[in-house]
């Protein structure tokens, strides 16, 4: 009797493992906050900084803003520098009656010093792209540290989720147009 209670025991841990512990992951990766948003909808990407590489500061983030997502704004950060990097769009987007054919396609906000210790969020306001609903919108992150790097810009292939890598690339999922 006991072997088996043991046993059953032992049994549910190792089954409970694997979703717990992505949760626990995904905790410290660098994600957004709101994980679903309308398509077409103007959304305020909130960056969360949850850990620095081993325990070397962040220096440095970089965003890669992906085709379709336009009209991008990032928010200044104190203690930060903010640049950003303009280019041609695939394509022209309506964004309230004007042809928009280029924006932003990269955010850096850079020299600053982010303690391993604390948190911290880095925003940017954009339009997301009028997609089916399901569709998820990755934001391909670096973050750079004193020593060393994490490269959040593992995209899932299709039947994975960011839970399947190590270090997933942000993203939102589109829900359907208000
Ligand atoms: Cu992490």
């Amino acid at each position: 009797m006991i072997r088996e209670s043991r046993g059953a025991l032992l049994a549910a841990v190792l089954v409970g493992l694997p979703a717990l512990l992505p949760v626990g992951a995904a905790l410290a990766h660098t994600t957004l906050e709101a994980k679903q948003a309308p398509a077409a909808s103007t959304y305020k990407a909130v960056l969360r900084v949850g850990h620095g590489c081993g325990t070397s500061p962040t220096i440095a983030l970089r965003v890669r803003i992906p085709e379709g997502v336009i009209a991008v704004k990032p928010m200044p950060k104190p203690g930060w520098t903010l640049t950003t990097k303009e280019g041609d769009y695939a394509k022209a987007y309506d964004y309230y009656g004007e042809s928009l054919t280029k924006g932003v396609t990269e955010i850096a906000w850079t020299g600053g010093s982010l303690p391993d210790a604390h948190y911290d969020e880095f925003v940017f306001r954009a339009r997301l792209p009028d997609a089916a609903p399901g569709t998820v919108v990755y934001f391909p992150v670096v973050q750079e540290c004193e020593t060393g790097a994490h490269r959040w810009i593992e995209i899932p292939e299709p039947g994975k989720t960011d839970h399947d890598y190590k270090e997933p690339a942000p993203g939102v999922t589109l829900t359907a147009k208000p």
